[in-house]
């Protein structure tokens, strides 16, 4: 089956369970206030049940189950498993990987409730900044084994990302993260607050990733206590983009782009992959307008200007970073453009896998102006 990346955007316009009433925390308790080493290392604290200390009335309310039974088939015909966020509300008992985008406008005090069922897991809203109890990162306040509701509010329009931040990078690696994107307060079709300058009619959504099997087999704590399981060693043997790996990317309608001349488009690129990435754009000029999720042309920055990335110039992006690229197609000829991505080692500087065929560390896709 084909999913669609990303599925199920919008939230609920109500708040998530919870009380004005829900009564203070026990911050003895918490990661950040542990003293010991063991805290510190492995032993972090598992509050559950707890309720949101802060609870206020939210606009807008999201559900995330986590599941860790997700399989898929590669087009070699090898299954992994793989784990994820099921979206309770919009898309139940579906497994999509990347799991679903979590999409909201600035400035919306926002419920995400986490509800776990394999051992603990958090979520954290990587960059927006919530308060410490809702950081979603145990070493400072708490993992969960049941159920928790964060709350936060977005502060800046742009391309965010939200993952589980327990053994992090295993339980990332498995699938356990998913795009966020904050809407200014103009909604769809406007980057960033003011940024009618930059208006899109076409979105596309590019979340790079590799996928190392062995790692895929791995368990829950796999490595936390120091014990050694090779999550010193990447050998990823799978390119996606948005989910799709790269025997089909180059068509699929989760990354392929397909638009009229004289439209706006703007991609918003994460590299969730553990590889350095390289993108190039044949034949297309692109500007770079925003870098995590922060405009770089904004009227709060007025000495900060987009980039402008010229045809044929690879660009490259470290793991967890996010590029929005918008590309103006007025008067650009009609046809097909070719865009490659290359996952390159961090060791070696060397790409993937060279000349291994499917397996080589490269993916292409396009954009057609029709
Ligand atoms: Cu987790």
């Amino acid at each position: 089956m084909t999913t669609t990346y990303p599925p199920y955007t919008a939230g609920t316009g109500v708040s998530g369970p919870g009380s004005n009433n829900a009564g203070t925390v026990n911050w003895s308790a918490t990661g950040g206030q542990q003293d010991s080493y063991e805290a510190f290392g492995c032993k972090v604290p598992d509050l559950d049940p707890i309720k949101t200390p802060d609870w206020s009335p939210a606009k807008v309310y999201f559900e995330r189950k986590v599941f860790t039974n997700g399989v898929r088939t590669f087009w070699d015909g090898k299954q992994v498993t793989y784990w994820g966020f099921e979206d309770t509300i919009k898309g139940k008992d579906q497994k999509p990987f990347p799991s679903p985008l979590i999409r909201l406008r600035e400035g919306d005090l926002a419920h995400v409730q986490l509800e776990t069922r394999t051992g603990p897991h958090t979520i954290h809203h990587h960059g927006i900044e919530p308060t410490t109890m809702n950081d979603g990162v145990g070493h400072v306040s708490f993992e969960t084994s049941g159920r928790y509701v964060y709350q936060w509010r977005p502060r800046h329009a742009g391309t965010w990302f939200y993952h589980c931040h327990v053994n992090t990078v295993l339980h990332f690696e498995m699938g356990l993260f998913g795009l966020l994107v904050v809407d200014p307060p103009e909604g769809w079709g406007i980057p960033y607050k003011d940024g009618a300058a930059h208006r899109y009619d076409t979105e596309k959504f590019w979340v790079a990733d590799d996928i190392d099997p062995k790692w895929h087999g791995l368990n829950h704590g796999a490595g936390l206590c120091g014990d050694d399981v090779g999550l010193n060693i990447f050998k990823p043997k799978y390119f996606l983009v948005s989910g799709v790996d790269k025997t089909q990317t180059r068509t699929h309608v989760n990354s392929a782009i397909r638009t009229s001349q004289g439209k706006k488009v703007l991609i918003r690129i994460l590299n969730a992959s553990y590889s350095m990435l390289g993108i190039k754009i044949k034949g297309l000029n692109s500007e770079l307008i925003s870098v995590d999720g922060h405009a770089l042309v904004s009227p709060e920055r007025p000495w900060s200007k987009a980039m402008t990335i010229p045809a044929d110039t690879e660009f490259h992006m470290a793991t967890a970073m996010r590029h929005d690229l918008w590309i103006d197609t007025t008067g650009v000829p009609k046809g097909t453009y070719t865009v490659e991505f290359k996952y390159y080692d961090w060791i070696t500087k060397k790409v993937h896998n060279a000349g291994q065929g499917n397996y080589e560390g490269t993916a292409e896709t396009t954009i057609t102006i029709l």
